[in-house]
């Protein structure tokens, strides 16, 4: 029978199943009259766009007539992970969709296991900027994603037994029911060429390679609210005047559609690879893509709209649109708004700079050398010469603005100015740019902000002491506990009598009256159990490692990099291992059995982090097989770690390692995801560590390691020769090189934590300084976790004391205290 005209609106499960099923008839994607969870899930995803594009457009619809100070986000990176769970949970049709599917013979939750990740991102910077992209909907505010529609998202990691292997993830290769192209959104991008001079003196650059900047919009609900956002994703594609039909008949394939193929590299993969120029340049190309489409996209919107009495003056600009930059990658949107005001709007250069640098602000991710970026001055030159002419008059004035009004600066200027002459190729300092051009700089939390201010940009401080702020990270309590453990959700809901706490987080603190309730234990442990089975079904189905919910949940998960120092978690495990294969069996009954989980991606070429991978790996495979100690102690790696995985890793995690050098990550958002779940956290001051700590409380942290403050003595006193190693540390490492754990060259590996001092030699990242500190506090954990009681009432007090990390709170924050938005509710 051919299914009833689709009924998008209702929320009646009947209704909802008659429109799925009608998208399955006359929106089709497969063969006809297949209904396999496939096909339920794009039939599923087509039924939920229907309700989020009637949101969508009276969103667009709303703001237009508003006319309010907007937010343009530019990031080049978003994790969004996956859609519908989120997308139904936002419109609060959750049930309801998993009673219609029922109807027609499907369990949500198998449904929703074929949609792929969108892992358009690295790690924390690019789910950080999908939680405000929900938290900005949720907020009712006016704001846009601006992004790049890569092909190819993050590698998917595959695990062999020679260690970790790349593949590419191909998220698009169905297509994504989420996005929409806008055939009428497309801008062009130019590349190379030169600059011509008028005889005016106007400066005019033209373009020698163009291409086309197509908009895909991916609809961002709020919840609970109508506010539907977008995430626009640039495509780029050459234009079909670029094919080269002659070429092409007379048999030069490739020829004929080089330009193509060249526009096509642009969104190919996220992160290509830039230890070749070419890579060099695609990078660049990617990043001002991003910059050039979404400014001439935010410009045309500024334009169209009206206040009331006809166009709107340029000096309007700054109170209309508010750009944040998500680290330095876009930092091309301060030269080409500069050069679109001035150029193309005819704006003279103090103008253009007074509405550039009040419209644009700067958010700092990371101190860690070598990601902050520094492009050499020649491939900009090459790829963007009006842009470099721009960059060095920002350059220029600023040390004349410097010498005149800060002379005591001189011998500063080398490391303040934006362009730096002194390296063997010249480079521009993308922070720098950013800095000297943003009207706000912000960190991401309190000890990452006051080491900027303190270090990195010291100087620039006491040139501009209000221009620096922090916004401690946030995590958005619909996915990473809501959505992610329902089971958990639900006694919350229960205990505080209220749901509203999914939008307050602060109503978490009302918890803490019933951490000694029996009954509230009961039910938490029983909630923490379920999603410790459901984790345990995973692990075995994707590693074939049976592990047993009794035992401690311990987990690190994150990227793979040397200053996380997973390396100092599988010291310990092999120090563990150790000893309880020295133990009597009797002996071995008393410890506290765990289960170590590891997951992350290394970068490809980063060789040390992969040698980690494969560490973790060897270590499992001999200690889950060994039958005297793999009752008291298994290590799983744990593959392809990306947000999906996150969603059923975290809410069944009792420990989780946020372990870095302290001073060297600058937030962190995972350790928030696990504390609201109720995992505790083993870790140093670091961080949004530090914030953690202060509201869950000193005593149910496990704290260890060296403060930020102390870190410099260290590593000086370790090249004095000076550091003492602590016998258990000794013998770990010792243990590795005796073979326990195969034939693998660990030397470059253990050698990382030996020999002079340098960046990524002589045990930079204090590996050996913090151990014994960090076993002694494992021990502090074994002993907690022996005590039921108290580590449930640790475990609730942890999800209560999780209030300030709602990204809902630093959005609201952004909004008031950099962006100058408010509200714009749909009515
Ligand atoms: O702010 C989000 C996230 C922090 O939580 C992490 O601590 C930090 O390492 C990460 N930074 C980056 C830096 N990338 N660049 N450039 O990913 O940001």
């Amino acid at each position: 029978t051919i299914p009833a005209i689709a009924q998008p609106l209702s929320e009646e499960p009947t209704e909802i199943a008659s429109n799925i099923k009608y998208h399955a008839h006359f929106s089709p994607h497969f063969t006809p009259f297949k209904f396999e969870p496939e096909q339920a899930y794009y039939a599923t995803a087509d039924s939920v766009r229907d309700r989020l594009i009637k949101q969508w457009n009276d969103t667009y619809l709303h703001y237009d007539k508003v006319n309010p100070k907007q937010t343009y986000y530019l990031s080049m990176e978003y994790l969004q992970g996956r859609t519908l769970t989120n997308a139904i949970g936002n419109l609060d049709i959750h049930n309801a969709y998993a009673d219609a599917l029922k109807k027609l013979g499907h369990e949500l939750e198998e449904v929703v296991e074929q949609e792929k990740d969108a892992a358009l991102g690295n790690g924390g910077l690019g789910r950080l900027a999908s939680c405000f992209l929900d938290s900005m909907a949720t907020l009712n505010l006016p704001a846009w994603g601006y992004g790049l529609r890569y092909k190819y998202g993050l590698f998917k990691q595959i695990i062999t037994k020679v260690g970790q292997e790349e593949g590419p993830e191909d998220w698009l290769e169905k297509f994504s029911p989420w996005e929409v192209v806008r055939h009428d959104v497309i801008f062009p991008v130019s590349f190379f060429g030169h600059v011509e001079v008028h005889p005016s003196g106007s400066r005019k650059w033209v373009g020698g390679e163009v291409v086309q900047a197509v908009a895909y919009d991916v609809p961002i609900p709020g919840y609970r609210t109508k506010n539907t956002n977008s995430l626009r994703l640039w495509e780029a594609k050459a234009s079909s005047e670029d094919f080269n039909l002659f070429l092409f008949n007379d048999g030069q394939y490739e020829s004929a559609a080089q330009l193509h193929s060249r526009a096509q590299q642009i969104c190919a993969v996220l992160y290509p690879g830039d230890a070749t120029e070419n890579g060099k340049l695609l990078r660049l190309k990617q990043q001002f893509f991003l910059c050039s489409a979404s400014l001439q996209d935010i410009i045309a919107r500024f334009k169209e709209r009206e206040d009331g009495t006809g166009a709107q003056p340029w000096s309007e600009f700054p109170k209309k649109v508010a750009i944040q930059l998500n680290d330095t990658h876009p930092t091309l949107t301060i030269p080409e708004l500069m050069r679109l005001l001035m150029d193309d709007e005819g704006i003279g250069w103090d103008d253009a700079w007074n509405i550039t640098t009040r419209t644009v602000a700067y958010t700092n991710h990371t101190v860690l050398p070598e990601a902050l970026e520094k492009w050499s001055q020649e491939v900009m030159w090459k790829l963007l010469p009006r842009h470099m002419e721009i960059i060095e008059e920002i350059d220029k004035r600023f040390v004349a603005t410097i010498m005149s009004e800060r002379p005591d600066l001189e011998n500063k200027m080398p490391s303040m100015r934006i362009l730096d002459h002194n390296t063997p190729k010249p480079v521009v300092r993308m922070a720098n740019l950013c800095v000297v051009s943003s009207h706000t700089v912000n960190g991401v939390a309190q000890l990452h902000s006051d080491i900027l201010k303190a270090e990195l940009f010291a100087d620039y401080v006491s040139v501009w002491p209000t221009k620096f702020q922090n916004k401690t990270n946030g995590i958005t309590p619909r996915r990473w506990i809501r959505f992610c453990s329902p089971e958990l959700s639900h006694i919350i809901t229960k205990w505080l009598k209220t749901d509203q706490w999914v939008t307050n987080l602060e109503l978490l603190a009302n918890l803490r009256e019933f951490a000694d309730n029996t009954e509230l234990h009961g039910e938490w442990e029983s909630a923490k159990m379920a999603n410790k089975q459901r984790l345990a079904q995973y692990i075995l189905r994707v590693t074939g490692v049976s592990i047993n919910p009794n035992t401690l949940f311990d987990i690190q998960v994150k990227r793979i990099h040397e200053y996380k120092r997973q390396l100092l978690n599988v010291l310990g495990v092999i120090y563990r291992y150790k000893k309880l294969k020295e133990m009597s069996p009797q002996e071995r009954k008393n410890t506290t059995p765990r289960t170590v989980m590891i997951g992350g991606k290394a970068f490809a070429t980063y060789t040390n982090a992969k040698r980690i991978v494969k560490l973790v790996i060897d270590v499992g495979d001999v200690v889950n097989s060994d039958p005297d100690v793999n009752n008291y102690l298994k290590v799983v790696f744990v593959p392809n770690y990306n947000v999906s995985v996150a969603e059923m890793v975290i809410p069944g995690s009792e420990l989780s390692q946020h372990i870095s050098t302290a001073g060297m990550e600058a937030s962190g958002t995972s350790n928030m995801k696990f504390a609201l779940n109720g995992c505790l956290i083993i870790g140093t001051l670091d961080g949004a560590n530090v914030e953690i700590r202060e509201e869950i409380g000193d005593d149910n942290f496990f704290l260890f390691g060296a403060t930020a403050d102390k870190v410099p003595q260290l590593r000086k006193e370790r090249e004095n020769g000076l550091f003492k190693p602590d016998p258990r540390f000794e013998e770990a490492k010792q243990f590795i090189r005796s073979g326990a754990f195969g034939t693998y060259d660990y030397n470059p590996l253990l050698e990382s934590l030996e020999g002079n001092m340098g960046y990524g030699r002589g045990d930079y990242f204090l590996v050996g300084h913090d151990f014994p500190s960090y076993m002694d506090a494992q021990e502090r954990v074994d002993e907690a976790y022996k005590d039921r009681k108290r580590w449930i009432k640790m475990s609730i007090l942890s999800t209560s004391g999780s209030c300030k990390f709602s990204s809902d709170r630093t959005i609201s924050q952004y909004a008031k205290e950099i962006w100058s938005i408010v509200e714009c509710r749909v009515p």
